[in-house]
């Protein structure tokens, strides 16, 4: 091949690369994104539910929470903050991993969010505390408003809510916190109140640190998956969404030393993995050459229901073969 047409075949294949290129997801919005908590309402669009980091954020200093859409799982539209700590009484920072439920004609919104600091140095010094509120609204896209303005309860110290409604419209909570990890709790028809008290669940012996949990259902078995150790995203099956659940492996490994957080769909037919990647963003932040942005892997099950183990893309959700 002559050189002219090397060259030519290489910037062909890099124009190719970068046009189809879909990690991490285009919100439109120049915005850094993370923690997507994904949804397929009865619109038949796809929601994000996410949480939005400030530029060169100090130790997760977060204050509003943005929802974004799509129907082509290419575009995407940024319906903006829905939800902001300004807008609560009881807390002004830590808006974190955030979730999303339908239930009775309303739409949900789960969020933690709390106040204070954390001391890295002198941890007793530290005042931080976070919580978990619920708003509601009429529409996927808000706005939302505080349901009980206050949080679902005060102690332990709780984050990162999965709001699961089964088939029978039982409202599961299950979140990350002191003493509540691998626990799960029932709210109440009015979405208002947890209603009884918290499950410890059967993990079958398997009970590493973790984050941000997420259930799902398919083919009438539960799905139990999160980042252990804050990082690698492994899973669980169970019969029933209290378990007992069964340890099933890892379907993302880890990426740098950063936290990944996730949420699995099906749309239109085919399972998505959404979750967030640590990407290089330059030395404008001092304190961070990487920031977290939003990205997308298709996901695939085995014959007997087991995840086939996801590896991180380029063109993510314009990958061709599948
Ligand atoms: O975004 C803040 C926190 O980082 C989330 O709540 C965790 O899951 C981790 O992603």
């Amino acid at each position: 091949m002559k050189l002219k047409e090397a060259f030519l075949s290489v910037f062909v294949l890099l124009f190719s690369i970068i046009i189809h290129s879909q990690n991490p997801l285009n919100f439109g919005s120049n915005i850094r994104t993370a923690d997507p908590s994904a949804h397929v309402w009865q619109d038949g669009r796809l929601y994000i539910y996410a949480s939005h980091d400030i530029e060169c954020q100090e130790d997760f200093w977060m204050k509003d929470w943005h929802v974004f859409s799509t129907d082509d799982l290419i575009n995407w539209t940024d319906h903006g903050a829905v939800l902001s700590v300004e807008e609560l009484s009881w807390a002004d920072n830590y808006a974190w991993a955030p979730d999303c439920a339908y239930k009775n004609g309303k739409y949900y919104f789960c969020f933690p969010a709390g106040t204070g600091h954390k001391d890295r140095v002198n941890p007793e010094k530290s005042t931080k505390w976070m919580g978990i509120g619920i708003a509601v609204s009429d529409s996927p896209t808000g706005p939302f408003v505080d349901h009980i303005d206050a949080p679902l309860w005060t102690e332990p110290y709780a984050n990162d809510p999965c709001l699961f409604i089964d088939g029978d419209g039982t409202p599961y909570l299950y979140v990350h916190g002191k003493e509540l990890d691998y626990k799960v709790v029932e709210l109440t028809n009015d979405m208002k109140s947890i209603k009884g008290d918290f499950l410890k669940m059967d993990m079958g012996g398997y009970k590493p640190p973790m984050e941000g949990p997420w259930i799902f259902k398919r083919n009438e078995k539960y799905y139990f998956t999160m980042p252990e150790n804050n990082k690698v995203l492994t899973y669980y099956m169970s019969d029933s969404p209290k378990g007992p659940w069964t340890y099933k492996g890892m379907i993302m490994d880890q990426e740098h030393s950063s936290n990944n957080h996730h949420s699995i769909v099906e749309y239109k037919g085919q399972w998505i993995l959404f979750y967030h990647r640590w990407i290089y963003t330059g030395d404008a932040c001092e304190n961070r050459k990487r920031q977290r942005h939003i990205c997308a892997e298709y996901l695939f099950f085995n014959e007997d229901g087991s995840i086939k183990p996801v590896v991180r893309t380029d063109e993510g959700l314009t990958k061709k073969e599948r």
